[in-house]
């Protein structure tokens, strides 16, 4: 695919990265709540309280991190860069924070996420919530976009279902930086294999179209840790909506796993409508120390001007 010049990249590239981080930040408090709980907390204003992103941004801090230094996928260093950024404060899963702790400890790359539940690896949303910067960096080529979700994820998530369910949000973030909104859910449908996420995505078109209540979409999609229900929840949350607040709203008011539906619905949705398109108040309140808001607004930047030069033959 060429690059359409009347798409701004740099603004998509930030929005989706500075969007995941503001709807993980805005769903953590929030995490594990039901719906009627999350109300009782935002009430009908949605203002952002802590400002802290969690385990999901540190994730994605490292993917962009390592596809910048290595001008695209090295799992070996992806693998350290999770090591070098691993802050236990910010709320790790178990399977994750077990595979981090087998590789530092020195097992090797291509066991370590194999021995998890029962050696069938991991189907949680953990490579999923970090996959915007795949989705960014291989935007234009869908082949090695799948591929490289695939590797990327491995490292930590090893069951089929996991992997499948990040590239899946790979390929959403990636259509929404190519402006494909209409035809998402068809190009989506036309590339999963896996049972369980056609029909996910069966169940996804019949719920847009009758408008379903929240209840329904829970229901039907759910809200939970697991790959195959946050991800098809998150890709509803942004076909749904026509701006990117009440996609990452709409996203979080479900409950459940909110910070990381809240990130992936912000990224897809950032990578859609670009940076300008979040609300101020929610970025200004995003942390911005070591690592924060300022420094992942740079690494949107770097990875988009190495993907530009690299679609221009310059290395
Ligand atoms: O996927 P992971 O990194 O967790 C990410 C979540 C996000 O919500 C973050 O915000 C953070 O809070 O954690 O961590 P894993 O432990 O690999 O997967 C998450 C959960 O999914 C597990 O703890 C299990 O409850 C469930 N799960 C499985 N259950 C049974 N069998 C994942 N894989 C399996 C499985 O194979
Ligand atoms: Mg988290
Ligand atoms: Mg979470």
């Amino acid at each position: 695919m060429g690059l359409d010049s009347k798409i701004d990249l740099k603004a998509k590239f930030r929005g989706a990265l500075l969007g995941s981080a503001v709807g993980d930040a805005l769903g953590a408090p929030v995490e594990g709540y039901d719906m009627e709980m999350v109300r009782s907390v935002y009430g009908g204003e949605w203002e952002m309280i802590y400002g802290r992103y969690t385990d999901d941004t540190e994730m994605t801090i490292g993917v962009a991190e390592s596809l910048i230094e290595n001008k695209g996928f090295n799992g070996a260093d992806m693998a350290l860069k999770f090591i070098q950024n691993y802050n236990v404060k910010r709320g790790y899963g178990p399977g994750s924070k077990e595979v981090l702790r087998r590789i530092r400890e020195g097992e090797s790359l291509a066991d370590a996420s194999g021995k998890l539940f029962g050696g069938r690896g991991s189907y949680g949303n953990g490579a999923a919530m970090r996959i915007a910067p795949v989705g960014l960096f291989y935007f234009d080529t869908s082949d090695m976009l799948w591929e490289i979700a695939y590797k990327s994820s491995n490292i930590t998530h090893s069951h089929e279902l996991g992997k499948a369910g990040a590239a899946l949000q790979a390929l959403a973030v990636a259509l929404a930086v190519r402006g494909q909104k209409e035809d998402m859910l068809l190009k989506l449908k036309e590339v999963v294999k896996t049972v369980m996420y056609t029909s996910k995505l069966g169940k996804l078109k019949a719920l847009l179209d009758e408008g379903a209540t929240k209840k329904r979409v829970i229901s039907e999609l759910g809200n939970g840790v697991v790959a195959f229900e946050s991800v098809p929840t998150a890709i509803y949350s942004f076909l749904r909506s026509d701006n990117f607040k009440d996609s990452v709203v709409y996203a979080i008011s479900l409950g459940g796993d909110t910070d990381t539906i809240g990130a992936m619905a912000g990224a897809i949705s950032g990578a859609y409508y670009g940076e300008a398109a979040i609300p101020k108040a929610w970025l200004e309140r995003l942390e911005d120390g070591e690592k924060g808001r300022s420094y992942i607004k740079k690494l949107a930047e770097d990875l988009c001007q190495i993907k530009l030069q690299l679609l221009q033959g310059r290395y």
